[in-house]
Order: structure tokens, then sequence, then C-alpha cells
């Protein structure tokens, strides 16, 4: 065990050019490790407060460092976590920052892992964890999208390719690279103008149904091509169509009301042959999560984002209630790694999938590419091309590299 000694904070660049949250931390025994806080544009209101960095830095001085340093073992991450909770004192993090507090807590697990001289999957995954050449996290690849991440494209937040047949995760990464590149073919040829959302997906100034064509054709020839199944999933970000006062999910072309969104997305599910679908109602219809599961559940993977926000509260209550059979996993939406392994915990426990994933705004921090190996996630959602997307699943690629 060796203490911490030091947790270095700084203001760095995202993916969207905001500043965010990069922490340092060393160990007594010379251990570093460095992780960079990710932030979303697609939030849900529960999730753990994020405050503008320099602020979140700022406070991070004052009440969280001073009570890491030389007092806590950074090889004991729930005495890290504890801590860091115990300074921000509220259940948000809205003292501290979430930003500051994940950066931190996944530092300290970094050094952690380096002052042990073991990769920061092993170091969280334990002995009995650690990347297979038969079982690896299926990289879920965004290469459409629209909604809060590219304004005038599709009305659905992300189209993603499913490589579920690939033999493994660099061929998997690899199939939806050459999805994204096939979609952007395909636009050019039907003359439909793209630009890339955040995630570095297309995002073509079209409709959702012209956008399933292409996503689909795409998916059907890079299968074709390279002799496994890939299949189509979505993350509808519902959230942001739903406009409560009319109580309807507002659509460019379309109103509908949430009984009508319940038979619009099992319809989905059916026509394309979904194999995942993320948020596809606001983040309080656990009843709605609840249909759509009932009716297919057993057919696809509904899983719950802004619902859920890797909370286990929320978590508990959709489990009762059959919201959904899979959580998204965002270390930032509830701020520490203990949260963050409590919730795919539960989720296990329960038979629920976690999905690590990524956020919109992103840096080169691979945390999360650890995690998903560590936690044995069946999907990790990364993105598809991009340099802070491909950071994830290089690391991953990575990984398995020590698998075989
Ligand atoms: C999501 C994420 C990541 P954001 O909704 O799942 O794709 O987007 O980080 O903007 O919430
Ligand atoms: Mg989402």
């Amino acid at each position: 065990m060796s203490l911490v000694r030091a947790v270095e904070l700084r203001r760095v660049l995202d993916s969207r050019g905001a500043p965010t949250v990069e922490a340092d931390a060393l160990t007594e025994d010379g251990g570093f490790g460095r992780a960079a806080a990710p932030a979303g544009a697609s939030t849900g209101a529960h999730e753990a407060v994020e405050l503008p960095a320099g602020e979140a830095i700022a406070a991070a001085r004052d009440h969280a460092v001073p009570r890491l340093v030389g007092t806590v073992h950074a090889g004991d991450q729930r005495a890290v976590d504890a801590s860091l909770r115990a300074a921000d004192g509220t259940d948000d993090l809205s003292t501290v920052g979430a930003n500051a507090v994940v950066a931190a807590s996944m530092a300290v697990a970094k050094a952690a892992a380096d002052t042990l001289g073991i990769p920061l999957y092993q170091h969280l995954g334990g002995a009995f964890r650690g990347p297979s050449s038969d079982s690896f996290p299926v990289p879920l690849g965004n290469v459409v999208g629209g909604g809060e991440h590219a304004r005038d494209a599709t009305d659905i937040q992300e189209f993603l390719a499913v490589p579920v047949g690939a033999p493994n995760v660099a061929e998997a990464a690899f199939a939806n690279a050459a999805v994204h590149a096939r979609v952007g073919e395909l636009l050019e040829e039907r003359s439909i103008p793209a630009g890339k959302g955040d995630e570095g997906a297309w995002a073509p100034l079209t409709d959702d149904e012209t956008a399933f064509e292409v996503v689909s054709r795409a998916v059907a020839d890079v299968a074709d091509d390279h002799g496994f199944e890939i299949r189509v999933g979505l993350d509808v970000a519902a959230t942001e169509l739903w406009d409560s006062d009319a109580g309807v999910y507002r659509y460019s072309d379309a109103e509908r009301t949430p009984s009508e969104q319940v038979d619009y997305v099992a319809g989905l599910v059916d026509t394309y042959d979904l194999a995942y679908v993320e948020d596809p109602f606001d983040e309080e219809a656990f009843d709605e999560f609840a249909a759509l599961t009932d009716r297919v559940g057993s057919r696809t993977t509904v899983c719950g984002d802004d619902l859920f926000v890797t909370n286990v509260e929320r978590l508990d209550r959709g489990v009762e209630e059959g919201a959904g059979n899979a959580i998204l996993v965002k270390p930032n939406q509830i701020g520490t790694l203990s949260d963050t392994l409590d919730a795919v915990e539960l989720a296990v426990e329960n038979g629920f999938t976690p999905v690590i994933s990524h956020r919109s705004g992103e840096t080169e921090d691979t945390t999360i590419a650890h995690l998903a190996v560590a936690t044995d996630a069946p999907f990790l959602k990364a993105g598809a091309v991009g340099g802070e997307r491909t950071a994830k699943l290089n690391e991953l690629i990575r990984i398995a590299d020590d698998a075989a």
C-alpha cells in the first residue's frame, strides 16, 4: 500500500475545445496516474454536478486534495472515493464538482496501478477479471448522429454500428470504422450534405428515415465484406425530444405521445432488427421503458442513460419496475469509480447489461477501455473514428493483445 503523495489539477481542452479538469496523482512509492473528466451535451437532470473547470479545480485544491494527501492509500479505491465524497459533502458533488472528483478518482486509481506495476484494468478488475480472447466488450460505433451533438441533422442522436459477430476486438473496431466510411460514400452518392457531429459521426442534413436506410445499407455492405454479423443500434436521447408541457415527443416531422413513442420504437426494433436501443424515452419515463422492455426486451438491449445516470438508486427503481435491461455507465455522471463499480455490480446482479460509455466531450483519456475490461462489460460505447474516440478503441486493442 502506498499513500497518495500529491494530486495536481489543471485545465485542459476537451474535444469540443471546452475547458475540462485533468488530474495528476502521485504515490509515495513513485506511482503516477493522469486522468481527465469528459463532459456531456445531452446530460441527464439527475447527473452529478459539473462545475466550470476553474471553479472545480479551486474547490478540489481547497477541500479534496488536503484530505487525500499523506492520509489515504492510493490502492484503497473505496477509501480514496470516500475521502473525495466527504470533502464534497453533497450527494450530487456540487461543492467540489463531479468533474474534479472523477478526474481525481481515476488518476489515483491509475497511480495505484502504476505503483503495483500492473495495468489499470487488472487493478480495477482484480485477479479474476481481465482480457480474454473469446469475450471482449463489443464497441458500439456512432456512425450517424444529430440531436444535441449536431443541430439540423437527424432527430435521433446516434445511429450505432454493433459488430456482434466480430471474432475479436480489433476486427470489431475496424468494422465500425468501415461502416463510418461506407456511410460517407452513400451520403455522397445521394448528394446529402453532411458535416460531423461532436463524436465524429456523420451529421447529415436529412431525416431519421433516410439515416436508417443509409446506415442499414452500410452495415449490410460491411458485414458482407468482413464476413460477420453487424447490426444497428440507436441512442435516441429522447429527453431532448420530450416536450413536457405538451406531453409529446417532438420530431422535426412528427409528434408522438408516450404510447405512440412505445409503438414507434418497438416498430423500429422489428423493422431494422435493432440490437441496441438507448434512451428511447424521457429521463423520467420509467413506465414507457418498462412497456417497451416487455415488448422487445427479449430480442434487444433496452438501455437507460439519462434514466439511470449511473446511479444505484435510480437503477434500483429500474430493476423493480422492469424499466430496461441495460444501464449506460459513465463515471462522470456519478463522480467516483467506486460509485461506478457499484452501479455495474447492481446491474449484473439483476441481469441488466452494463454498457461502459464515453461522453460527447472527451479527451485522450482511456480509463473507460480499462473499466470495460475490468467489469467484463459486453459493450463499450466510445465512438468510431476521431482521435479522442480511437484513443479508447486503440487502448482496447492493446489490452486485448495482453490476452493473446
Ligand atoms: C450519450 C452521450 C455519449 P453526452 O447520450 O450517451 O454518446 O452523449 O455525453 O452528450 O450525454
Ligand atoms: Mg445517451
